[in-house]
């Protein structure tokens, strides 16, 4: 705590005690205790902040050869922040017109480290808040399309999209305005999903994919989904699995007073997580799904895939308001 202290007039008047010939009053003293534990508490609260923007990581992940990731922390992401893209920021909506200079890693170099699976044709960003936006592959090649950790040399406050905030060369290259519009400047990019990663969950202990799922009876569902992004609006069909038989077929017991908690790719699920009782699970459909439309297409990325979480028109309004989840990546029991 100490160590932290500015050197203040406190500070000083202590050093002072005794050996300073204008002995300050006490008053005085007071105003400097009073401004002393003001800026103390301002340097606990920065060293909050710091210490939450060196928590954080990104992870580059999906349709790789060897399915490798890779997880970057922040020390490596300010190592490799030496890119500048002076532009506007269409989110700033009080500098609207201003010219901002960002800091950061053009995406172009995080893909360069991997060997993209020929047919991949984009690349889906992931945000804390479970936010995403899809990019063509092309671009990021095309375009210093840049993940930013500072602006006008400073750090992204979370309110401005920080610690990582995806952003555009706009003003170097219109033309972008033109295919990627505010909604594809990302906040708090956490993940980056090259393609569509292959179905992979974790269910207690075990390791679930694609071929297990479609061993256990298939259940479809026709509705509106609840899903934020580039899903269609109105009636879409759904093809996916019960949770209660994930469970039963692993033969994971469902805890009779608990339940289960579903957890998605976005590090807020574990702020947040979506969780339902065994009753929940016994009452209505709650699905997996694998797969949607008249052609049952594998849900890709772009729309939260491979496994996102659904519920039946069925089920009671206080389940199916829950979080859509997508990128469902593991499903554990709670007491
Ligand atoms: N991580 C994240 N980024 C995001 C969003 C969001 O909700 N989360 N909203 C997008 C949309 S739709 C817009 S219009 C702008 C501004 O969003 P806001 O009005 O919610 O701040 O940020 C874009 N980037
Ligand atoms: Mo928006």
């Amino acid at each position: 705590m100490w160590k932290n202290l500015a050197l203040t007039p406190l500070t000083i008047a202590i050093i002072c005690q005794g050996g300073c010939t204008n002995q300050p009053t006490d008053k005085q003293l007071e105003v400097w205790r009073t401004e002393a534990i003001a800026r103390n508490a301002e340097i606990v609260a920065d060293n909050a902040k710091k210490a939450q923007q060196s928590q954080w990581n990104l992870v580059i992940q999906g349709e790789t050869p060897t399915g490798k990731s890779l997880k970057l922390n922040w020390q490596q992401l300010q190592a490799l922040a030496t890119n500048h893209v002076k532009t506007t920021d269409p989110l700033d909506i009080q500098h609207s017109s201003d010219l901002f200079d960002f800091r950061g890693v053009p995406v172009s170099a995080l893909l360069e480290q991997f060997t993209v699976a020929n047919h991949v044709t984009d690349v889906t960003f992931v945000s804390f808040d479970s936010y995403q936006t899809t990019l063509n592959l092309k671009d990021l090649w095309r375009y210093p399309i840049t993940l930013a950790i500072a602006k006008n040399d400073k750090p992204i406050p979370r309110a401005q999209g920080g610690p990582l905030y995806l952003v555009f060369p706009y003003t170097q290259y219109p033309q972008l305005k033109q295919k990627y519009n505010a909604t594809n400047w990302a906040f708090y990019v956490s993940h980056i999903v090259v393609g569509t990663e292959p179905a992979k969950l974790r269910v207690g202990q075990h390791e679930v994919n694609l071929a297990t799922l479609d061993k256990l009876p298939q259940v479809t569902l026709e509705q509106t989904v609840g899903y934020r992004i580039s899903w269609p609006s109105g009636k879409v069909k759904l093809y996916g699995v019960r949770l209660r038989d994930v469970f039963n077929t692993l033969k994971e017991p469902l805890p009779q007073q608990g339940g289960v908690i579903i957890r998605g790719k976005a590090p807020f699920y574990d702020d947040a997580p979506v969780r339902f009782s065994t009753k929940d699970l016994s009452e209505c459909d709650i699905l997996l799904v694998t797969r949607w439309g008249e052609s049952r297409e594998l849900i890709p990325a772009k729309m939260g895939g491979p496994v996102t979480l659904a519920f039946s028109s069925q089920c009671p309004a206080k389940i199916s308001q829950s979080r859509w989840v997508t990128f469902v990546e593991e499903l554990t029991t709670t007491p």
